[in-house]
């Protein structure tokens, strides 16, 4: 739908948004085009190459439309990647539909976050501290292993142990090569979406 570099580049509020959150080259962007099963997204071997806020609009049964959001990636070599990400996630975030005394304007727009790490690196202090930084703000993100596909059966068994030790909670292990697991995060997704809107007040008769 568009591409930005600022909050007033971002979708309209209202309609719910999953964003793809993790560091460059985990996968991202490989895991949209996995989902809506159409090459919408830039992948690249070269880290950092998404600079750029993407945002897609998925109308699929049995939703009503939502934002399919690849936000720019942490944790790439670059130093100042970090304190861009923050920027950028900061104004993102704060647009969210969350509990406000009655006196604020409520914003609503639903957020839920997918939280994507490399399977083959759990444990990465970026990772940990992007966890803490959305948990800190209310978002609890699902928690996405890619690239499952790079390990073998044993190592494979090995990591999702330690994500979910690590992260405190189960996580959904996921290849956009072979689709490993595609199917049931799509399930995911669209449960939070339909779950979104049917707890709002519809904004019409
Ligand atoms: N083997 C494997 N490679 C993947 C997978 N997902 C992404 N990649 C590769 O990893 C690189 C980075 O992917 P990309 O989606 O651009 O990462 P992003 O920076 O997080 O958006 C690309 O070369 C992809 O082809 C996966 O599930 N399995
Ligand atoms: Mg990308």
């Amino acid at each position: 739908m568009r591409s930005g570099t600022g909050a007033g580049d971002l979708p309209d509020a209202g309609v719910p948004e999953l964003s793809m959150v993790g560091r460059s080259n985990v996968g991202k962007s490989a895991l949209i085009n996995g989902l809506v099963k159409h090459p919408v997204a830039r992948t690249s071997a070269t880290p950092g190459k998404t600079r750029l806020v993407n945002v897609y609009r998925v109308v699929t049964p049995p939703t009503g439309p939502f934002y399919l959001v690849d936000l720019p990636g942490y944790g790439y070599a670059r130093k100042e990647a970090r304190a861009e990400f923050e920027t950028m996630a900061r104004l993102y975030f704060a647009r969210a539909a969350r509990p406000r005394t009655t006196s604020e304007v409520i914003r609503e727009t639903p957020i839920g976050v997918l939280l994507a790490l490399d399977a083959r690196h759990p444990g990465m202090e970026a990772d940990l501290a992007t966890a803490r930084w959305l948990r800190d703000r209310q978002f609890e993100p699902l928690v996405v292993v890619t690239k499952i596909d790079k390990l073998s059966r044993n190592e494979r068994a090995k990591a999702l142990d330690r994500f979910e030790q690590l992260f405190g909670q189960p996580v959904l292990a996921v290849s956009a090569v072979t689709g490993e697991g595609m199917e049931d995060l799509w399930r995911q997704m669209v449960s939070w979406v339909v779950s979104t809107t049917a707890s709002r007040p519809p904004s019409r008769p």
